[in-house]
C-alpha cells in the first residue's frame, strides 16, 4: 500500500512537458512536493500506527513514513526529468575533485568502441574521505573504485553519498574514488558511456596513480552494480587483450541486473512481488532505463546478466534486501554465476530491508543494519587481502 503519494496535479502531458519539466516550473513543482510531503506527515503517522497498514508489518512507522517519503522523492525527480549535469568543478571538495582523462584507443574495444556519438571522454571522480597524498597501503586496506546509483537517471556524489563512502572508508577499504560517470540522462549518455568511464577510472588507478590491481576493489551500488557488472564482463573478455588486470574483489550492493525495456516496463516492475514493500517506482526505473539501453545485439548480455552468466576475473561479494524489487533477479544471478566453474560468489541477504541500504539506509531507517553489512564486506576483503598477502609469501 502507497498511502497519500497521488498528490499529483492532474496536468496533461503536453502541459508537464513545456512547464515542469524545464525552467522555473521545475522549482515551483519542487517546492509544492516539499509542502506537500510536510502536510501529509501528520496523516502517514495516524495510518501507520496500526501495523497491518505498513508496507511490512515487522517495519517500524519510521521506517514506513520514511520508505514513503523515499518513494515520492525519487518518483518526483523521475516525474520533472530533473536532469543531473556532470560536474567536473572542484567546488568546496577542493582538492578531493579530479578529472580523468580518457586512456589510449585500445582499451575501448567492442560494444565499449566509440561511435559518433558515444565515445570515451574526460570524466571525473570524488576522493573519499581526503585525497590521497601519496598511495600507501597501511594495514593492507585497498583503494576502493566505486560507482554510485540513481538508475543511470540521477546522483551527483558531491550531495548524497558521505553515509555510503564514510562506511566504504572506515570500514572497507583505505580510499575511495566515487566516479564521476556519464548519466544516461545527459546528451549521449547512454550505453556504452558509463562502461566507457568506468573503464578509464580503473585505468586511472592502475597506470597514472601506479596502484597495483590486486590492492584494488570495485564497488557498486543499484545502477553503479549494473555498471560494475559490465566492467566485470568486459575484463573477462578483453582484459588479456588490452591490458587491464583483474582487481582484487568486487563488491555488489543491491545491483540493478536487468536494465533491458522489457525487464523495466511499468508492467513487469508493478508485478514484481515486493513492489508494495520497496520505494523503488516504476516511473523512475524507466526514466533512466530507456534512455540508458542500446540496440546493439552484441551489447545484449550487457543490458541484462539474467541468462548470460560470465566467468568473474575476481571474487564477488553481494548484498541484498529481503524486501528488494531487485532481489528475484538478483537471487537468480548468483545463481547462475556460481553455476560457472571457477566463479567465487558470496552472497548476503539482510532480512526485511528495501532497496540499497548501504545507500539510503541512513535515511529510510535502516543504518544499524547498513553499517552490519558494510563491516561484514570488510571482513569479506579482509579475507581477500590475508589470501592475496599469503599467494605473495609462498611465491
Ligand atoms: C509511482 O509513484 C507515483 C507517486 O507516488 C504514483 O502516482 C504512481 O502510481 C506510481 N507508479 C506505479 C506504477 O505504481
Ligand atoms: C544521517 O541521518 C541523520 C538524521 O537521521 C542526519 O543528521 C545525518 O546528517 C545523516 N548522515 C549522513 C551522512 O547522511
Ligand atoms: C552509438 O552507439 C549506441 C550504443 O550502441 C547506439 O545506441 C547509438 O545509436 C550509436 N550512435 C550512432 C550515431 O551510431
Ligand atoms: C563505522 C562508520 O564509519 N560508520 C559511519 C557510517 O556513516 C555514518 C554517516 O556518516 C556515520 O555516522 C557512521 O559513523
Amino acid at each position: 500500500m502507497k498511502p497519500f503519494q497521488t498528490f499529483i496535479l492532474p496536468i496533461s502531458s503536453h502541459w508537464k512537458m513545456s512547464f515542469v519539466t524545464s525552467g522555473p516550473g521545475k522549482y515551483i513543482w519542487a517546492t509544492g512536493v516539499v509542502l506537500m510531503n510536510l502536510i501529509k506527515l501528520p496523516l502517514l503517522i495516524l495510518y501507520y500506527l496500526p501495523a497491518f497498514t505498513r508496507p511490512d508489518p515487522r517495519w517500524s512507522v519510521f521506517q514506513s513514513i520514511m520508505n514513503n517519503y523515499m518513494s515520492s522523492f525519487i518518483y518526483h525527480t523521475a516525474y520533472v526529468e530533473a536532469v543531473t549535469p556532470l560536474d567536473l568543478e572542484p567546488g568546496s571538495f577542493g582538492d578531493r575533485v579530479v578529472k580523468i582523462k580518457k586512456g589510449p584507443d585500445s582499451l575501448y574495444t567492442d560494444v565499449a568502441r566509440p561511435n559518433s556519438s558515444i565515445l570515451p571522454t574526460t570524466t571525473g571522480g570524488i576522493w573519499f574521505p581526503s585525497a590521497p597524498k601519496e598511495i600507501s597501503f597501511e594495514n593492507d586496506r585497498p583503494i576502493i573504485l566505486h560507482f554510485h546509483p540513481g538508475g543511470y537517471g540521477m546522483g551527483d556524489v558531491r550531495t548524497d553519498s558521505t553515509f555510503a563512502a564514510r562506511n566504504l572508508t572506515d570500514r572497507v577499504g583505505s580510499y575511495a574514488l566515487f566516479s564521476l560517470y556519464r548519466l544516461a540522462t545527459n546528451p549521449n549518455g547512454g550505453f556504452p558511456a558509463a562502461l566507457q568511464d568506468g573503464i578509464s577510472a580503473y585505468y586511472y588507478l592502475l597506470n597514472d596513480l601506479k596502484v597495483p590491481a590486486t590492492k584494488i576493489v570495485l564497488s557498486g551500488d543499484s545502477a553503479g552494480g549494473h555498471i560494475l557488472i559490465c566492467m566485470l564482463r568486459y575484463i573477462a573478455a578483453h582484459g588479456k587483450e588490452i591490458g587491464l588486470p583483474a582487481p582484487l574483489g568486487a563488491l555488489l550492493w543491491s545491483p540493478a541486473i536487468d536494465m533491458t525495456v522489457a525487464g523495466t516496463e511499468p508492467d513487469k516492475i508493478t508485478a514484481n512481488r515486493n513492489y508494495n514493500v520497496d520505494y523503488v517506482n516504476s516511473t523512475f526505473i524507466s526514466w533512466g532505463a530507456k534512455r540508458f539501453v542500446s540496440s546493439d545485439p552484441a551489447a545484449s548480455s550487457y543490458m541484462s546478466s539474467l541468462d548470460a552468466p560470465f566467468n568473474s576475473p575476481c571474487p564477488m561479494w553481494v548484498f541484498c534486501g529481503e524486501n528488494e524489487l531487485f532481489y528475484d533477479d538478483v537471487s537468480e544471478f548468483v545463481e547462475q554465476m556460481r553455476s560457472i566453474k571457477d566463479n567465487d560468489v558470496t552472497l548476503r541477504v539482510e532480512p526485511l530491508t528495501n532497496h540499497d541500504i548501504f545507500f539510503a539506509g541512513n535515511f529510510t531507517g535502516w543504518k544499524a543494519e547498513a553499517e552490519r553489512v558494510a563491516d561484514e564486506a570488510g571482513a569479506w576483503v579482509e579475507g581477500l587481502v590475508a589470501g592475496s598477502r599469503q599467494v605473495m609469501g609462498s611465491g
